[in-house]
Parts: structure tokens; sequence; C-alpha cells
């Protein structure tokens, strides 16, 4: 029996996603742009298994337990129901990068997953069906179905119908763009994104000022990306992830995702900035920190995120292509 191999890259969002408008469509409260990064890769393994009603599901080698056991176990259940599929599945699935510390594991991951399911039961799906399939097992995961720079649309329609993700900056768009992904801790985090933005949309006093002056700087973002200003991309994409880290700071309980070696990286990044040293920060729902930057400056500013001893990992990533897929 055939087994379907896919790559998909993690993507990280220049202008974020944090609450929902419905939970069980996985439907945003607002739009969102991501890019997706070369070298944070989750590779999947989907095959078919003959005659049997459980799926096997592994991660890293290891069978999935928890939280992460019930959330793919119940997108496959939204699979098999929506396109009446009998199989279940054998799949394997492994990250080069910390699983679920902010690295956007879940984007490549259900990702990944849509596109094996896709191949293996040969239902043809185009981007924009693969990419609603896809954020019913992750909202992030519908802006991992394309590469380069990808914009998901919130939608209007209460069925999710126009809520999807598209390309729109294929990878070779900004060849010198670079992220510096910036690894202090390879743990969990404590309170996961779903439940984290319910409880920011429900108690955050910020969170209605946020919605609106993001919303308002995408176009502008758009506009800086197709020209290439990367001052204007950086700084942009920055005050977007001040202004929903705020939102995350006051929600009640205080979601601080933030640890003291992430404030240590903060502060040398802000160091550099003062000495006009162009680069940027934006982190997800986690420790670890991504710096945006070009490629003239790449070295200078790694040697000096060398200097800070808790750093356990500095990855540099290009803007990732299209997810490959592979019958083995
Ligand atoms: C983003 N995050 O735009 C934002 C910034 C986290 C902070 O996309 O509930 O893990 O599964 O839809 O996909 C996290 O979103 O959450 C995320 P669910 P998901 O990148």
């Amino acid at each position: 029996m055939n087994t379907i191999k896919i790559q998909t890259h993690a993507n990280i969002s220049l202008n974020k996603y944090w609450g929902k408008r419905d939970e069980r469509l996985f439907l945003p409260t607002k739009n969102s742009l991501t890019i997706s990064l070369s070298e944070l890769v989750t590779t999947t393994f989907v095959e078919k298994i003959k005659n049997s009603n459980i799926d096997e599901i592994f991660i890293n080698s290891e069978t999935v337990q928890g939280l992460h056991k019930r959330k793919i176990e119940s997108f496959l259940n939204f699979f098999r129901e929506k396109f009446e599929i009998k199989d279940h599945f054998k799949i394997n699935s492994y990250n080069n990068f910390p699983t679920a510390a902010g690295l956007a594991s879940s984007s490549s991951g259900f990702a990944a997953l849509t596109l094996g399911l896709d191949k293996i039961c040969n239902l043809k799906l185009n981007k924009k069906e693969l990419s609603i399939v896809a954020r019913h097992g992750s909202g992030s995961a519908s802006r991992s179905i394309s590469g380069g720079f990808v914009l998901w649309h919130k939608g209007i329609n209460p069925d999710g119908s126009d809520c999807f993700a598209e390309q729109i900056f294929d990878h070779m768009h900004w060849p010198e763009l670079r992220i510096i992904v910036v690894i202090v801790k390879n743990q969990q985090k404590f309170i996961g994104s779903r439940e984290g933005m319910q409880l920011t949309t429900a108690t955050s006093p910020s969170y209605s000022n946020w919605l609106e002056k993001s919303e308002q700087r995408l176009p502008s973002l758009i506009k800086s990306i197709e020209k290439k200003n990367f001052s204007n991309v950086g700084k942009l994409a920055q005050d977007d992830w001040i202004d929903m880290r705020q939102t995350m700071l006051d929600t009640t309980p205080q979601l601080n995702y933030w640890t003291e070696e992430s404030y240590k990286v903060i502060r040398a990044i802000e160091k550099m900035q003062n000495q006009k040293i162009e680069c940027y920060l934006t982190s997800e729902a986690g420790p670890n920190l991504k710096i945006l930057c070009l490629e003239k400056d790449e070295i200078e500013i790694k040697k000096e995120l060398k200097k800070i001893p808790e750093i356990i990992r500095i990855i540099t990533s290009k803007i990732a292509p299209d997810p490959i897929i592979k019958i083995n």
C-alpha cells in the first residue's frame, strides 16, 4: 500500500491571528498575513491502515498523547465525515524544531496532514479547498498550504466558505529577507494558543483596539512587501506583535508566554536597534523569538546573539517554497 510523504513549513505572522469568531469552524476575528520558514520543516508520512477502526498517530516517533491526540483525532473524524471516507490512517510526523513551544508546529503539522489525506484519498482538492480543510485542524494551518507570503482572509460567511488563505507573493519575491529564530526554551507552553485566545477575547480590555489597529496595518504591510520596503515591513510586524502581546498581558489570567531568557533577547535586539542595526522582533504565543532582518545584517546580529548564553539554538531561515508531496 502507498505511503505519502509531505514536507511543509511552519509559518510566522507579520500581521497576527489571535481570537475566533466561531470556535467550531475555526473562523478568526481578523485577517492575518504570514511567511513560511524554509528551515522549520515538518515531514509527515500518511498511509491507510487496512480493516482498522483506529488511527495510529506518532509525532517524532512517539505515540501521540493527551491534547495533541484529541486535536488530531477530532480533525481526522471531521475529515472522514466531510468526505464520507471510512478509512483509518497511520500517521508519522517529524518536526525538525521543538513542538508546541510557540514555533507554530500545528501550522505545518495540520497542513502536512491535510495534503497527505487529500493525496492518499485521491480527492484532488484545490488550494482554497485544502486551506479550508486544514483550518479545521488549526487556524494557522490554513496558511501553510502554500509557501511564500500568505494572506488568510477572515471571510464573512457564517459557514466559513470564504475563510481561506492564499499566496500573495511567492518565495522568490524577496530573497534577501531573513528570519532568525531564537530558541530559548524547548518546553511546551503552559496554556495553548486555542485556550489562550479564548481567554483574551473574553477578558482583554485592549483586544478590540488591537483588532482595529491590526486590520488598519494590513494594506500598508502588503504594499510594503510588494515594494520590498524592509523598514516599513519590520515596523508594522513588530508593532502588531507588541500590540497583540499587550492583549495577552492584560488577559485574565495573565498570559505571559515570555520568560527571563526571552526578555534577555528582547533587550539585546532593542540595543541593536538603538545602534541602528536594522532588525525587528516578533513571536507567537511562546518564549521563543523571531527576528526579521536583511541578509546583509545577519552575521552581525547573530554575533551579538551568541553572547547570550541562555540561547539554546539559533536557526536562520529564508522564505519557504510550496510544500512537497511524494508518493513513496
Ligand atoms: C499567529 N498564533 O498569527 C498567531 C500569533 C499565535 C500567536 O496562529 O486555535 O495554533 O489551533 O486555530 O493555529 C496560533 O494559532 O490556533 C497562531 P488554533 P493556532 O501566528
